[in-house]
């Protein structure tokens, strides 16, 4: 690699070199001068928020260094490199994280004391980093972790949104959605104006044959919008390893208004094209398996992807290797069907300007891409409009044409008996209008397709992508089951729980490598452990309750069963079967005689969870929850035994929590339509217990901690299909008399305007139960019941969680990306030098 500062200079370059503070002094003289000069606020005015700034500017100064030497390194070394494209990343808080990753949490918060201020309330200064929807996007951000922590070269590719996830306010039980402006103080971000790519838009493709008769496209009379990029050191835990999230942020291209129509008085017209550029990275959209085919939406895919592969070509362009190298330098996973326009883009890029032939170009680009499929839902999978597509990316839309060509061909010739799999497998669905088939793109131009979850990788061989198993064969597609950090999901959010592990393993290897953790079933019977491990859930519970009081005013006794479900609010996942289970609970205590009161197991239901702003049915759902809280919570005939909280504003700093504090957690998604959980994982890796369909990873996870840990209950995916088809047409489908006195109580208005619910229970009686409620009601009933008696047993349900946490070792994300790396990228790890010094 060049350098740019000339052999004789470097030596006075190199003795002023930055370096990392070491110890407790040097950090508190950082902060004090970041918050002095970079912050320019005084002794005078240090509130928690300068202090955090002061804190924070210290560490990042720590990352930058090691990030400089990282990309150095990386450069200089060229490896094959892992390019994460996700439109999502949901970071959450930085700080915390780059203090565990570095390593020098404990002497910042000796220094911080010494300055007057408590590490908790610095911490929780900082505003999540909410760039994503929910677990498509929070594994896209495990997975960047896991990469630094592992070593391996690579990028992730994302924009830089204005605005997050919204805030979620509940009022008069309500959802109200308040916009999430985050980047009022970010230190963690680096503008590089310098890093820019024109992305084009619109236009048309002249065609001419050139001297040698060769056919070129040229795409012009476009309109360009600039990407800048912002890149975010991500931070590797217990290695020097500092990658790189690249955020690209839009602008119009030219200057920053029209200068012509401002002197002419026109203001408002003159920046109305910035304004326009700047739209596209304004804002996340909402929906989480969800797709809608709007426009601005296909312009941020479209202008990620285009920046991104920009960027990544010129990065392989400085290497000066021939163009059939590329797959061997580059890696791409498309998380999601989002980044699929990727595929046509490179496409473009090789043929129009480096000018490859086809053949070459293709292959080229099978075996760079590599595709993550993260739901089998119909609603989730994209398809945009073939005139929308023509009109805004011509070009792209004759490649993803020839593209389907060529494969009609190969179709045609491997199964010349099959007519009607050609119209099956089309990328063109033959629609008023057509429609692109933005996931069957993405599997034929990709070299391996995977699922997220043992059951999931299967069903999706056998529904969506079935004749494209018998066009490819099986080998095209595997799975990865997916998998969480356990240094944010343990170490971070259960710092206590980590500490006793670790005296027990001699250290925190196993923040390293989490099967080490099977060797703390070793001290399941030990006295001593059992005490500390049940003393820190319960300290736990107490944090919960206490957050509850101070954000809900309501108070909840901690020895309660804790019992929790947060995740986004959508029918598939049944949070309706929940809170169905909580009113039958409720008719059930009003009915039993204060004697008889007095046996049962006292019981928090806790929720948590947005609903897109659109999901009409999702929002009924939270509407009603709160609705069955204001009832219970203020009925003196319950007191303790039951109480309802929904947690406003369900995010990642939340869930740090929430998670380390359930006794048991709800997984209870219609088996076959959550494609794996992540939280599941978090929650039983915490020390809680889970009840759960056979659905996603609760599979995988039952199968590791053995069944005897895990409530199971309810109807088995193979079964769904033919349950679905008796609602509809055997004529006899009748609700479950448990959940039809539910639904009395309901209608007779105990929860409110039961005008306001008929939807809900009319989509269960009237329309055909698509998520079958009713069908899994009873089993869901008695499972809660085994619960509570199995709560009661202190000792042995103590037994349970202890065990269970001894065999989540497979679940971390390191695990899976280390099976990215050698089934799907290809790629080694870059490991940093022993000594100090790059
Ligand atoms: C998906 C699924 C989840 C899955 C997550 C990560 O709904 O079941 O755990 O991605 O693979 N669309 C999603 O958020």
């Amino acid at each position: 690699v060049e350098a740019s500062i000339p052999e004789g200079q470097r030596a006075a370059w190199k003795k002023f070199s930055a370096t990392e503070f070491k110890t407790k002094d040097e950090f508190e003289s950082e902060v004090v001068k970041h918050i002095e000069t970079t912050l320019a606020r005084s002794l005078f005015n240090c509130d928690e928020a300068a202090a955090y700034g002061g804190v924070a500017l210290a560490f990042r100064d720590r990352l930058v260094i090691e990030w400089n030497r990282t990309q150095q390194r990386q450069s200089s070394a060229d490896p094959k490199r892992v390019y994460y494209l996700s439109l999502e990343f949901l970071m959450g808080r930085a700080l915390d994280n780059a203090m565990l990753n570095v390593g020098m949490k404990d002497v910042a918060k000796e220094g911080l004391g010494e300055l007057g201020f408590r590490m908790e309330d610095v911490i929780s200064q900082e505003r999540d980093a909410a760039l994503g929807n929910g677990g498509l996007g929070r594994l896209a951000a495990c997975f960047l972790d896991s990469l630094a922590t592992l070593n391996y070269p690579a990028w992730g590719y994302a924009l830089r949104y204005k605005y997050g996830i919204f805030k979620q306010e509940i009022v008069d039980g309500y959802q109200v959605e308040v916009p999430d402006y985050w980047l009022d103080f970010n230190p963690w971000e680096f503008p590089r104006h310098d890093v820019t790519v024109d992305v084009q838009f619109y236009g048309h493709v002249r065609k001419y044959m050139d001297e040698s008769g060769k056919q070129i496209s040229v795409w012009e009379d476009g309109e360009l919008v600039t990407a800048v990029a912002y890149d975010a050191p991500i931070p590797g835990f217990g290695t020097r390893t500092t990658n790189n999230l690249r955020l690209w942020s839009s602008k119009a291209s030219h200057g920053e208004f029209d200068f012509t129509k401002f002197n002419s008085g026109e203001y408002e017209a003159s920046v109305a094209e910035q304004q326009r550029a700047e739209t596209i990275s304004a804002v996340l959209y909402p929906n989480d398996s969800l797709e809608r085919g709007k426009e601005l939406r296909l312009k941020q895919q479209y202008f990620w992807c285009a920046a991104s592969l920009f960027d990544i070509v010129r990065r392989f362009k400085k290497s000066r290797k021939a163009w059939k190298e590329f797959p061997n330098q580059v890696a791409i996973q498309l998380n999601d069907t989002h980044p699929t326009l990727a595929i046509p883009e490179l496409m473009r890029i090789l043929l129009d300007q480096e000018g490859l032939e086809w053949d070459e170009a293709w292959s080229i680009v099978q075996k760079t891409f590599g595709y993550t499929n993260h739901t089998v839902l119909p609603e989730a999978l994209e398809k945009w409009s073939v005139p929308l597509v023509q009109h805004l990316l011509p070009r792209h839309l004759q490649i993803i044409y020839d593209i389907n060509l060529n494969f009609m061909h190969y179709v045609e010739r491997n199964f010349p008996k099959d007519r009607e799999m050609l119209g099956r497998v089309s990328i063109i669905e033959e629609s008023t209008p057509k429609m692109v088939r933005m996931a069957y793109l993405a599997v034929i131009g990709s070299h391996k397709v995977n699922g997220v979850a043992e059951l999931h990788s299967d069903l999706i061989k056998t529904t969506i992508f079935k004749d494209f198993v018998k066009i490819y064969g099986p080998d095209k597609f595997t799975n990865v089951t997916n998998g969480i950090t356990p240094r944010r999901w343990l170490h971070q959010a259960n710092p206590r729980l980590s500490e006793l592990i670790a005296s027990k393993l001699g250290g925190y290897d196993f923040l390293r490598d989490l099967t080490l953790l099977h060797k703390i079933e070793a001290y399941v019977d030990d006295k001593e452990f059992r005490k500390e491990f049940q003393e820190i859930k319960y300290a736990n519970k107490v944090r919960l309750a206490k957050y509850t009081k101070e954000a809900h005013g309501i108070s909840v006794n901690p020895s309660s069963l804790f019992d929790i479900q947060v995740k986004r609010i959508h029918e598939y996942k049944r949070q309706q079967l929940n809170i169905f289970g909580v009113i039958y609970r409720y008719l059930e205590l009003k009915d039993m005689s204060p004697e008889e009161r007095k046996k049962v197991q006292p019981r928090v239901s806790f929720f948590g969870g947005k609903a897109a702003p659109g999901y009409w049915m999702a929002k009924t759902i939270i509407h009603l929850i709160n609705q069955v809280g204001a009832v219970v919570n203020n009925d003196k005939d319950i007191g303790d035994l039951l109480k309802v909280v929904f947690l406003e504003d369900y995010n990642v700093s939340k869930a740090e929590i929430i998670c380390p504090a359930s006794d048991i957690s709800e997984h209870i998604s219609t088996a076959g339509t959550e494609a794996s959980g992540t939280s599941n994982m978090k929650f039983v890796l915490n020390g809680g217990l889970v009840i759960g369909t056979c659905d996603g990873a609760n599979i995988e996870i039952t199968r590791e901690i053995g069944e005897d840990n895990i409530f199971l209950f309810g109807n088995l995916s193979e079964d769904v299909e033919d349950l679905r088809h008796a609602h509809t047409y055997s004529g006899d489908f009748a609700i479950d008399p448990k959940l039809e006195r539910v639904f009395a109580v309901i209608r007779a208005g105990r929860f409110g305007d039961a005008a306001q619910f008929s939807a809900l229970v009319n989509s269960i009686v009237e329309h055909g139960d698509y998520y079958l409620v009713s069908d899994d009601f009873a089993s869901y009933i008695d499972t809660q019941k085994l619960i509570d008696a199995a709560y009661k047993d202190q000792e042995a349900w103590l037994t349970k969680t202890i065990t269970s946490v001894s065999r989540m070792g497979f679940f971390s994300s390191d695990r899976c990306i280390d099976e990215y790396a050698e089934m799907i990228w290809n790629v080694e790890p870059l490991a940093p030098p022993k000594q100090n010094g790059a």
